[in-house]
């Protein structure tokens, strides 16, 4: 089978934050990329899913049947990587472990294919009490194991409503390579490590998925944990992380930046971003901006999904697990007061009052589930239009003829 980049060096990107917020549904390949080895390249006539454990019968789906032989389903989801927004994490509180992700490792995406407990029911469970379903993917060797593996419990995997896909496409066509092709599990509102790509094999089982990353990494260890050392003994005391919090991020302007307004701006300061519900709980129902260090907080507009969308009835089931995007105009007399020492925060809220709070930003050694506010600094703005007034009245003053 071909296989693209290598264990030593896999894929991983993020787009420029400026063209995350173009659209509510991102583009398949403005999408980040996460990958712990090489991209398999894939047969999807052939490739075949292997459901066993605790079930019925063990049996071997093709591609086609999961298409073919189950109502098909469509949710739109945030995919985010636990480790999304890590470089802030490192720069404001301290050194984590961990590729330095800005804030643009998630995406919004649509997914579609059966439901898992759809699948599940059909072929029948032999299950007593709770149990956990592993994914995992064969397909390659990882970076810290020979396959890759995750697990959630098999009540989430069989409530309807937690929708979780064996999504088959993504924005309406077949998921390409780098997402996952022919097959990948979508879990809403849980970490992407979760969401295994290039999916071979479900097993239900009495334990978690036994694989590294599901055990030694993506977990929030407590701050005394901050060395590998104390993380190699801690790891089987910690719970492997599932939901992702409340969360928002400022994508334009961007820290450092310098901005010139002109006449059409009145003087604003104009701030885009997304933000986040925590795990299910979405929608999110309100963003706001601070330019005085949480003092006071204005709020923001939410353009995505649209103010008509989130009232309808239909809008909680549509939009829990999907991003926001919003859009603040800084009025001018705050704009003015910026200066390259301002911080400019955001802060979402959720339908189940969730929101960003500065007591809970705690440092963990992994730098995962990061969600402190949205930050901006370091600006530079420049108001062309008071500029070429202030010069207008100097000549004037100097005895110059206009
Ligand atoms: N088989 C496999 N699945 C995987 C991974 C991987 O390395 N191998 N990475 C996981 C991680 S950590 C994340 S954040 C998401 C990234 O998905 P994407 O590359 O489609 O954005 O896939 C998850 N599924
Ligand atoms: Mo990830």
């Amino acid at each position: 089978m071909l296989l693209e980049y290598s264990v030593e060096k896999p894929l991983n990107r993020e787009p420029p934050l400026r063209d995350l917020v173009q659209n509510f549904i991102t583009g398949t390949s403005t999408a980040y990329d996460r990958n712990h080895g090489p991209l398999p390249h894939i047969n999807g006539d052939t490739h075949m899913l292997r459901i066993d454990g605790l079930v019925k019968n063990t049996v071997n789906l093709s591609m086609a049947q999961l298409r073919n032989d189950f109502p098909q389903h469509e949710v739109i989801a945030a995919l985010q990587c636990a480790g999304n927004r890590r470089h802030t994490m490192r720069t404001e509180l301290k050194e984590v472990d961990g590729i330095d992700w800005n804030d643009g490792a998630v995406c919004n995406c649509t997914w579609s294919g059966p439901l898992l407990c759809d699948v599940l029911s059909r072929i029948g469970l032999n299950v007593e009490g709770d149990a956990h379903v592993a994914f995992s993917c064969h397909m390659t060797d990882c970076q810290e194991d020979r396959y890759y593996g995750s697990s959630i419990s098999l009540a989430r995997c069989m409530d309807p409503k937690m929708k979780a896909i064996l999504a088959l496409d993504m924005n309406g066509a077949p998921l390409t390579i780098n997402h996952g092709f022919p097959l990948r599990i979508v879990i809403p509102g849980i970490a992407g490590a979760r969401w295994t790509k290039w999916l071979d094999r479900i097993t239900v089982q009495n334990e978690e998925s036994s694989n590294f990353y599901m055990q030694r990494d993506y977990k929030i260890l407590p701050p005394e944990i901050d060395t590998r050392k104390k993380a190699d003994d801690y790891w089987h005391k910690a719970k492997p992380l599932q939901m992702m919090p409340v969360n928002s991020a400022i994508c334009y302007p961007a820290t450092g930046d310098t901005i010139f307004l002109d006449k059409l701006t009145h003087g604003e300061l104009e701030i885009a971003g997304y933000a986040l519900p925590q795990g299910d709980e979405g929608p999110v129902i309100k963003v706001e901006i601070s330019t005085d260090q949480g003092k006071t907080w204005d709020e923001s507009r939410i353009l995505y999904p649209s103010p008509e969308e989130l009232s309808k009835p239909s809008a909680t089931e549509k939009y829990k697990w999907t991003w926001a995007i919003w859009q603040h105009k800084l009025p001018a007399e705050k704009t003015k007061k910026i200066d390259k020492s301002t911080k400019i925060w955001s802060r979402a809220t959720d339908k189940a009052g969730n929101i960003q709070r500065a007591e809970d930003i705690k440092w963990n050694f992994r730098g995962v589930g990061y969600n402190g506010f949205g930050e901006i600094k370091n600006l530079a703005i420049i108001d062309t239009h008071e500029l070429s007034r202030k010069a207008g009245n100097m000549k004037l003053g100097n005895g110059y003829k206009a």
